[in-house]
């Protein structure tokens, strides 16, 4: 999927293209993951034009990555990517002095995102969140009885119990660095060993539960969730979350909630780092310090349900946001979280081979 946004037509047009494309600044980011405003506040207050791509998947940057010239300013790996992509030598080391907005920074999350990243010096958080279920509350209640309470890996891992949902439609993130693992903690096995028959036995219980699955992808959910077309996902929080506003916004009639299951969940930090390779590496610092702006990290926190790690905006993010467990867990939550780790070659070999079976059956 690729979708593009720009706001350097305008100027593209009146300046002529050349001299625009000098200021053009291009950021590759996930979807559905900004705010409307966003980008038209940075250029409003810079001067600089925006292109704007967005992928759903870290194996996808990734491999843009690896093979260099992407042409892309700015880009948000998850933590456990960015932290083998920055031993490949992907990522420029940050010019502190270029952004005085990292005083905004959480510090114990920002400590917490240099287990990946020693000193912060390749990237800053820009959201982070949590793998974990949405659902459907009619709908699973339907088929699950009034009195059956959603709190396990259960609801999708179970095949008695998601054999029940197939109907309504069952879908799973197309990501198997965080699905597999979710199946191994499901099993009580660590999620983040790298053991091969662990890894192997997580694969096979995603199998065995494949039938009752409509789709692997990871970003379709939001709206299918939102429309009723499927019932259960296992998503990201803040993707879950738009599908919940979104429906409320329909008046449809469907409700749309999100839960950190009882055996415990992956948390993730996605963070905004610039390629060696950049072309326009000044104007990526002034995108990554115009981001760390209290409001306008805010505003995107308000807009797309994820949890930032800005201390500075919280007093402008909604109650209802902040206060929701989903998307800033309890302490109690805290302690089932886990943190991934980056797989070596070897393991990522294996992994990549276990879900093309896990997707085809071969
Ligand atoms: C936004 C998904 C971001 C979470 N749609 C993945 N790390």
């Amino acid at each position: 999927m690729k979708t593009r946004i720009t706001t350097a037509l305008i100027a593209l047009a009146a300046a002529g293209a050349v001299q625009a494309q000098d200021n053009v600044l291009h950021v590759y980011n996930w979807s559905d993951y900004i705010a409307e405003d966003t980008l038209q506040k940075f250029t409003d207050a810079t001067g600089i034009e925006v292109t704007y791509d967005v992928y759903d998947s870290n194996e996808v940057l990734e491999a843009k990555m690896l093979a260099g010239n992407s042409g892309y300013d700015v880009v948000v790996p998850t933590s456990d990517f960015l932290q083998r992509q920055i031993a490949a030598g992907v990522y420029m080391p940050l010019d502190k002095s270029k952004l005085p907005n990292l005083a905004n920074m959480d510090p114990a999350l920002m400590a917490g995102a240099a287990a990946y990243d020693p000193g912060n010096e390749h990237a800053v958080i820009y959201m982070w969140g949590t793998t974990g279920i949405g659902y459907n509350t009619k709908a699973v209640a339907e088929r699950l009885g009034e009195d059956y309470t959603v709190d396990s890996w259960a609801l999708v891992f179970d095949p008695d119990t998601v054999s029940k949902l197939a109907d309504c439609g069952v879908s799973m993130l197309d990501a198997p660095t965080e699905m597999i693992p979710a199946a191994m903690n499901y099993l009580g096995l660590d999620p983040n060993s790298t053991n091969k028959a662990d890894l192997e036995a997580g694969a096979a219980l995603i199998e065995k539960v494949r039938p009752y699955i409509r789709y692997f992808h990871s970003s379709q959910y939001i709206s299918d969730l939102a429309n009723g077309d499927t019932c259960v996902a296992v998503g990201w929080s803040g993707d879950v979350f738009q599908a919940q506003a979104r429906a409320d916004e329909a008046e449809n009639g469907v409700e749309i909630a999100y839960v950190i299951p009882k055996e415990g969940a992956l948390q993730w930090f996605d963070m905004l780092a610039i390629p060696a390779d950049a072309p326009h590496p000044d104007l990526a610092h002034k995108f990554i310090n115009f981001i760390m702006d209290p409001q306008i990290t805010a505003d995107i926190t308000n807009y797309v349900w994820y949890a930032n790690a800005n201390a500075a905006s919280m007093p402008l993010v909604d109650p209802e946001i902040t206060s929701d467990p989903g998307i800033f867990p309890t302490e109690a939550a805290k302690a089932n979280l886990w943190a991934s780790v980056p797989y070596d070659a070897r393991t990522d070999r294996l992994v990549t081979r276990l879900w093309t079976r896990v997707k085809t059956g071969q």
